[in-house]
């Protein structure tokens, strides 16, 4: 499933991110960048152990839930990793919509700060994090279509939903806040 936004375009696939032709793929770390399992473990083990050595380099401090930081992305077919941090849900009070949506908008900064004009990016938060696909859905989807408005770059933002209940969520997500104009749309 697609749309274009201001002539970029937002897609939707189901499968392994890590497998993706893209130039950042971005991971779902936590706040020490220990690594861990889902994306995460994916990521260190297909990707091989430069990633980790360059993430302890480079960010021993870790990275605060709502940021990411960059590194390259080892033997995986992408140029960047982009390890985002998502919030743990807490049952909604605690904020987590806007940490959710800040993870996301920075890899997209991230994305026109590496120069990338394609990027991949897994429904964060929504495995070990136990946020509610649908509402996770919902602040991915209208994060990237809102930056999509406001910059130039990048031209290709594609969300990998690893099965079909994830990819249903987001695709229903997507058909309500483009007004059900996708797939093939323009917003
Ligand atoms: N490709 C695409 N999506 C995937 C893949 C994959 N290879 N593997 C899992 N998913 P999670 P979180 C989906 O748990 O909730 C880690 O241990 C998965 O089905 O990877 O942000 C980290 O180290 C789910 O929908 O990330 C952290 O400690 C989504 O990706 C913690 O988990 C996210 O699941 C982060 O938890």
């Amino acid at each position: 499933m697609q749309t274009q936004i201001h002539g970029r375009t937002l897609e939707l696939h189901q499968g392994d991110i890590t497998l993706e032709q893209v130039d950042a793929i971005v991971n779902a770390a936590n706040s020490r960048l220990a690594g861990g399992g889902g994306v995460d473990g994916a990521i260190h083990r297909r990707g091989g152990p430069a990633i980790m050595e360059e993430t302890n380099r480079r960010y021993p401090d870790g990275c605060p839930t709502g940021a990411a930081v960059a590194t390259a992305a080892g033997e995986l077919p992408a140029k960047y990793v982009f390890h985002a941090v998502g919030p743990v849900w807490a049952g909604g009070q605690r904020g987590e919509a806007d940490l959710l949506a800040g993870a996301y908008r920075r890899c997209l900064e991230l994305a026109v700060e590496h120069g990338c004009r394609s990027i991949a990016l897994p429904a964060l938060s929504t495995g070990a994090y136990r946020y509610p696909m649908d509402q996770a859905a919902r602040v991915g989807l209208s994060t990237v279509i809102a930056f999509l408005q406001e910059h130039a770059q990048p031209d290709l933002v594609r969300f990998v939903l690893f099965d079909p209940g994830a990819y249903g969520a987001f695709a229903a997500a997507l058909e309500e806040l483009t007004g059900g104009v996708s797939p093939g749309g323009t917003v």
